[in-house]
């Protein structure tokens, strides 16, 4: 008998017509074997892998992407629900009958002349009943590395599949690499997405932010969980227990330095399960667990070294899994080591840049693609937390919202339970960056950092939050946080990085009941000397104004908020639109 997985592969090979296909079964020799296909392989011109220095990066390689193919697509990116309104005003929308049609005719012959790489993976641990079934099938080997790297590819994945249809379709070609024929459709209702034209791994490992997330986020609100954008970590306290917390935060704000964080204040630990996305379910016993479906880190090189990450720089140097990708950094022609500003305090002298030229150090572009980054696996960091694989997920304690603002969002305020911060969340607002193409420095209303990656209508999203609270038997406390707030001089007033920590070990107390608050109109602040500044020289006056409400900035905040609650309609929970109301009486408007 055919099973539904093998039927899936010959429909995929009559359409996309390659010269042969082939499963990834997961192994060791397998990832050998596609490296030095990659080796030899040239796309656009350019080979697809180059071997790094393996003495300084072990099992590194380094790609090059086409320049016009370099961070994720919002505006190529379409959720095809059957009406316009499932996918609401935060999607991009396309009939999909419609969409449909267009993908088939891209994807028609695209791959002959081509392998059919066939991708059969499992997001989350494989024993675990939270985890999914996915077969993404592509022509990009780089892509089938990457996915090898981020998920748990092949023969695991292919039993725990068996004879079922109950698995993701992802359907990616590179086809020729051209903005004007580049889409990334998203069926929710039909788990499948076709992605045509890019190599880029927010559109091409569809693993990740297509599934994951776009796809996840409409499965748990109708199986009554929540995909979300978010890093996993377990704090320990000195008193050797963990707690753990997620955060969110929009692309490029240090999430991924908070996931690896290594505290500043003695005794504290913080062990990593994931810097991403989370998935969180509600568990027996009525709390919210949460499991991270990725296996390795997707992360933004620029900025990552020893002063600001030292456990990501570990792990991109531990030699346990193989390949390690750098894709669009700069390479070091000194001892062929990828290079990025952040990684060293020099720059070296002969450096390439990410475009293949030789960089000139007066230029004032950096010689890394802003976006540039690396794809390592989560088993080579070594704070991986001991409960990374608990099939049950980890019992979260609290949750850390934050977004990159210079003004307004005080340094850390608490919510007063799950309601209120559901509408803290909701507001969140960050200055964008690179992770997308388009403008960057913009303030964008980002609702729980979710706004590129909720498949569909946000205002059906912040119900389904709601609604969670609802079924929850405890619930974790919510918090917001703002690492980027800056003085009269441009000049940020929180240390932040390591520093961090403090912020979290003063959450910590609050959950323990260590310690009270002051309410304030937005939200509940810690109280005077309540957060651990030893060490630290930050003056009081510094630390007032980080946890003060400014009104007039409020009041200009709360105009930005009715606007974007506005483009939803009634969709916004009258709940929501209750907490507004109340905080523009606060404010006095
Ligand atoms: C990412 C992003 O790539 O959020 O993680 O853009
Ligand atoms: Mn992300």
């Amino acid at each position: 008998m055919v099973t539904p997985m093998e039927l899936f592969v010959k429909e995929m090979q009559d359409l996309l017509l390659p010269d042969e296909a082939y499963i990834l079964d997961g192994s060791q020799e397998e990832a050998e074997k596609l490296v030095a296909v990659a080796e030899k392989s040239e796309v656009d011109g350019k080979i697809v892998l180059k071997k790094l220095n393996g003495q300084e990066y072990p099992n590194s390689y380094y790609h090059r992407s086409n320049p016009n193919d370099v961070a994720r697509t919002e505006h190529l990116t379409f959720v095809c629900t059957p009406t316009e309104e499932q996918a609401g005003p935060n999607n991009n929308w396309m009939e999909p009958i419609e969409a449909k049609e267009k993908m088939t005719g891209l994807f028609k012959g695209a791959m002959k002349g081509r392998k059919m790489y066939v991708i059969p993976f499992v997001m989350g641990n494989p024993k675990s009943k939270y985890a999914k079934n996915c077969v993404q099938v592509t022509d990009s080997v780089y892509v089938a590395l990457s996915m090898r790297v981020m998920s748990r590819v092949g023969k695991q994945a292919v039993e725990r599949i068996g004879g079922s249809s109950d698995f993701f379709r992802g359907i990616h070609s590179i086809g020729d690499v051209n903005p004007d024929r580049r889409f990334i459709m998203h069926f929710p209702q039909e788990n499948l997405v076709m992605s045509f034209g890019s190599g880029y791994g927010g559109n091409a490992l569809l693993g990740k932010k297509c599934y994951s997330l776009r796809i996840g986020s409409y499965l748990g609100y109708q199986e009554g969980w929540l995909a979300e954008h978010m890093i996993v970590i377990g704090v320990q306290t000195p008193s050797g227990k963990v707690m753990y917390f997620l955060g969110a935060f929009p692309s490029a704000c240090g999430k991924t330095n908070l996931a690896l964080l290594e505290p500043v204040l003695k005794g504290y630990k913080v062990w990593t399960l994931g810097d991403d996305i989370a998935w969180i379910n509600i568990g027996d016993d009525g709390q919210l667990y949460a499991i991270n479906p990725e296996a390795g880190f997707f992360g933004v090189a620029p900025g990552t070294g020893y002063k600001t990450n030292p456990v990501m720089m570990k792990t991109l140097k531990n030699d346990k899994f193989f390949p390690t990708l750098f894709t669009n950094t700069a390479i070091d022609n000194s001892n062929n080591t990828p290079w990025w500003e952040g990684v060293s305090d020099e720059v070296p002298l002969d450096l390439t840049d990410w475009q293949g030229q030789k960089y000139d150090k007066n230029s004032d572009k950096s010689a890394e693609h802003p976006n540039s980054r690396f794809t390592v696996s989560i088993y080579n960091c070594p704070t991986l937390s001991s409960e990374y694989d608990n099939p049950n997920g980890v019992p979260i304690s609290g949750i850390i919202f934050g977004g990159r603002r210079k003004s307004t969002i005080p340094l850390v305020y608490e919510a007063k339970d799950w309601d209120s911060g559901v509408f803290t969340a909701s507001i969140i607002g960050s200055e964008t960056t690179a992770a997308s193409s388009g403008q960057v420095g913009n303030v964008r209303r980002d609702p729980m950092a979710m706004l590129p990656f909720c498949g569909y209508n946000m205002g059906d999203y912040l119900q389904h939050w709601l609604n969670m609270g609802k079924k929850a038997k405890k619930l974790p406390k919510i918090f917001m946080v703002n690492w980027f707030r800056k003085d009269e001089n441009d000049k940020f007033m929180w240390p932040g990085f390591r520093d961090n920590s403090r912020i979290i070990k003063w959450m910590i107390d609050r959950i323990e009941g260590k310690t009270g608050v002051v309410e304030s109109e937005i939200g509940l602040f810690p109280q005077d000397n309540a957060i651990d500044l030893s060490g630290l020289n930050i003056k009081k006056e510094t630390m007032e104004k980080l946890l003060k409400v400014d009104k007039e900035d409020w009041k200009k905040e709360v105009v930005m908020i009715e606007e974007f609650y506005s483009k939803f309609g009634d969709k916004i929970p009258r709940e929501l639109r209750d907490y507004l109301t109340d905080l523009k009486k606060k404010l006095g408007m």
